[in-house]
């Protein structure tokens, strides 16, 4: 890239960051360690526990809506969502899946601040345990250093 053009890049220091976790308990043994990856990568990256809200919610359907409240704070500066939405025989995987997806992209769009979609979709739960560090990465992990970074960018963008 040309040496005149303006680069932004979103820093990975959370130190000072206030973030807030929505953790579905459906489907505890996969989303307890996203939950871990989660709180493993905002505390290396410079959160402060003391500045970590978790706020515990009964599946992926209700994280959106409970997202939307801790957004709407601001003692807040990012929301990440952690679900796992494993299908089954019937419908109902599409279903939640959608209302996740939509409501959290929604509470995002709402409060102009990271919403972070943190909720696995998957067919299996050998699928979910591997996207949770039982098998390469962990993606609550991941969740937690790209609300860091979207936190510092929009900081360096105002
Ligand atoms: N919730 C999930 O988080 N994951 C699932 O796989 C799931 N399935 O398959 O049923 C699920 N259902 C519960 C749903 O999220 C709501 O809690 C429930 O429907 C009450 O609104």
């Amino acid at each position: 890239m040309r040496s005149d053009i303006r680069e932004v890049h979103g820093s990975m220091d959370g130190t000072g960051q206030r973030v807030g976790v929505v953790l579905s308990r459906f489907n505890g043994l996969v989303t307890g360690q996203l939950y871990e990856g989660a709180e493993d990568a905002l505390i290396r990256h410079g959160v402060s526990p003391s500045d970590i809200t978790v706020v515990h919610v009964p599946g992926a359907f209700e994280i959106g809506l409970v997202a939307r409240a801790l957004a709407a704070r601001d003692d807040i500066d990012a929301v990440i969502c952690l679900g796992a939405v494993i299908r089954g025989e019937t419908p109902h995987f599409d279903y939640v899946a959608a209302e996740a997806a939509k409501s959290i992209g929604a509470a995002s769009e709402r409060f102009g601040k990271p919403v972070i979609f943190g909720v696995l979709t998957t067919e299996n739960v050998d699928q979910a345990l591997q996207r949770a560090g039982v098998k390469g990465g962990n993606k609550g992990a991941e969740c937690a250093q790209t609300a860091i970074e979207a936190v510092n960018l929009l900081r360096a963008l105002q």
